[in-house]
């Protein structure tokens, strides 16, 4: 199949398109930079070294024989993303390329309105380009789990059947999502409902949780080819987080009581969720939304994994929750979609002993311990 991945520069998109390469798979990876800007901006930078995209892409050309195809642009520009979809002609599109990270969104005024513009107006870019170009594309497009919050009911897979007043209906699974970044993907989400509704697309929604992990088997072949890992208080995510601060020996930054749950996911089984999306596209008109999770521990037991599987002493830092959500809630996520497809899990305790721990202490030098403390605050100053 041709596959263009958009966000191919990004965390996720870069070991995604060398997955589907190494497949065989015709693919193309699209990205404006963004990523790299805001470590300027921030004054952060990825734990582990990270090439440029060309040099990347020259460097798996060396290792797997396969060229990828390259489009430096913005889905912001409406006219270079139809004019790209026509060019490359892709079977699917796997859209990573958003501001991904909560506490950005919620820096100031600046920050969540160019999160939602972005994230809002690239995904709406990209369906009128799929619609104009060929609307066969199929889209399968990176959610979150965190759209829907923590509801008080079990989480369906995207859809709810609901009886009220004698009458049912299968309604969009209601939404109570807790950051600006996490409202743009549900934005997102009933635009491209609306678009398989109204002009008959295909896509597939991946309301994928929180990522954790490095290596892939392909980007572990060279270190040219290695993903970015981020620590810092805005775009590191949590068990990432963790295991730096283990190794440096820091606390443990568990925010409020740490009995927030959250659905997580190994960084392999990622790649391998895309390629089992992609690979079994949904039918034209139909908005399939699968949950993209392995194993679900609040943040508290994250932190006891770290502690207990880290060979020496580490403390765990109970700290004020700089944002606003629950921290005792009932969880239960119903995921069946993508092992229906053949997903085989990988486990959290192996991937932190075999690879994370190791992959740190050999960064280690490169870690700015200033970036490791929250300052981003979810409530407004002075209320
Ligand atoms: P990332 O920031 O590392 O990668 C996103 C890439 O998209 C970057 O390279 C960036 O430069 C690019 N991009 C952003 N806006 C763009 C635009 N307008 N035009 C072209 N390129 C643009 O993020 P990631 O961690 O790889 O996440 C990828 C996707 O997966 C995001 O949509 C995110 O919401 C979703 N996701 C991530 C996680 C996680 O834990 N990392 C979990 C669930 C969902
Ligand atoms: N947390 C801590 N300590 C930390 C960092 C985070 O206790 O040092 C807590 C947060 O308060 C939150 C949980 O850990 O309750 C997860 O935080 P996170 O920063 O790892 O993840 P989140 O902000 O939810 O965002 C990340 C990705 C985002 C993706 C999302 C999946 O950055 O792109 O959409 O995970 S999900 O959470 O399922 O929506």
């Amino acid at each position: 199949m041709k596959v263009l991945v958009l966000g191919g520069d990004g965390y996720l998109g870069w070991p995604t398109a060398l997955h589907l390469s190494d497949r065989g798979h015709e693919v193309a990876v699209l990205d404006n930079g963004a990523r790299r800007g805001y470590d300027d901006e921030l004054g952060v930078t990825s734990l582990v070294p990270i090439r440029r995209l060309d040099e990347r892409v020259t460097a798996w050309e060396e290792v797997s024989g396969t060229r990828l195809g390259v489009y430096h642009g913005d889905l912001l520009d409406a006219e270079y993303v139809r004019a790209t979809l026509a060019e490359f002609g892709p079977d699917a599109v796997v859209h990573f390329a958003e501001q991904r990270s909560a506490p950005y969104s919620m820096l100031d005024r600046d920050h969540a309105t160019y999160t939602q513009h972005n994230n809002v107006v690239g995904t709406l870019n990209l369906l009128y380009g799929i619609a104009e170009t060929d609307p066969d594309i199929h889209l399968v497009k990176l959610g979150t789990l965190g759209e829907y919050g923590t509801p008080n009911i079990d989480i369906e897979e995207g859809w709810l059947t609901v009886e009220h007043n004698g009458r049912s209906d299968r309604v969009l699974f209601p939404k109570r999502p807790g950051s600006f970044y996490h409202l743009s993907k549900v934005h997102d989400s009933h635009n491209i409902e609306f678009a398989c509704r109204a002009w008959d697309l295909r896509a597939t929604d991946l309301n994928q949780g929180v990522v954790y992990g490095h290596h892939t088997a392909q980007t572990g072949c060279d270190e040219c080819l290695a993903t970015r890992f981020d620590y810092d208080a805005v775009f590191g995510t949590v068990l990432n987080r963790f295991v730096v601060q283990a190794v440096l020996g820091e606390p443990l930054t568990v925010y409020g009581s740490g009995g927030q749950t959250r659905g997580v996911i190994d960084i392999r089984d990622t790649v391998e969720c895309v390629r089992l999306a992609v690979e079994n596209p949904a039918a034209r008109g139909e908005f399939r939304v699968f949950n993209q999770l392995t194993e679900s521990f609040s943040v508290g037991e994250l932190a006891e994994l770290v502690v207990d599987t880290y060979p020496g002493t580490i403390e765990i830092a109970y700290l004020d929750n700089p944002r606003v959500e629950a921290d005792q809630h009932h969880y239960n996520v119903v995921s069946t979609g993508l092992p229906a497809l053949g997903l085989q899990p990988h486990r959290l305790a192996d991937t932190l002993i075999t690879s994370l721990f190791g992959l740190v202490e050999r960064h280690s030098g490169r870690v700015d311990r200033s970036a490791l403390l929250p300052t981003v605050q979810w409530r407004l100053p002075g209320r």
